[in-house]
């Protein structure tokens, strides 16, 4: 099974602050895909919940530095 996450995040300035947090959240297990996108202040996650949970990856967004909420 997967599901994907969105999360609005926020303090994103440049493309390698996409980049970084593309980097965190791959490290975590069960991830399948993440992309950020900077001029949108939007992260989406692909991930499976049986290794990973959405506050997981929420979590890593802002141990990168960043705010993140998760929207719908
Ligand atoms: Mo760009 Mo982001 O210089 O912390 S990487 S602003």
């Amino acid at each position: 099974e997967v599901r994907k996450a969105c999360f609005k995040v926020t303090g994103m300035e440049c493309a390698a602050c996409a980049g970084s947090i593309e980097k965190a959240v791959k490290r975590l297990p069960g991830i399948e895909e993440a992309t950020v996108a900077v001029l949108q202040n939007r992260a989406q996650v692909v991930y499976r919940p049986a290794f990973v949970q959405e506050e997981n990856i929420r979590e890593a967004i802002e141990d990168a530095g960043f705010q993140a909420e998760a929207i719908i």
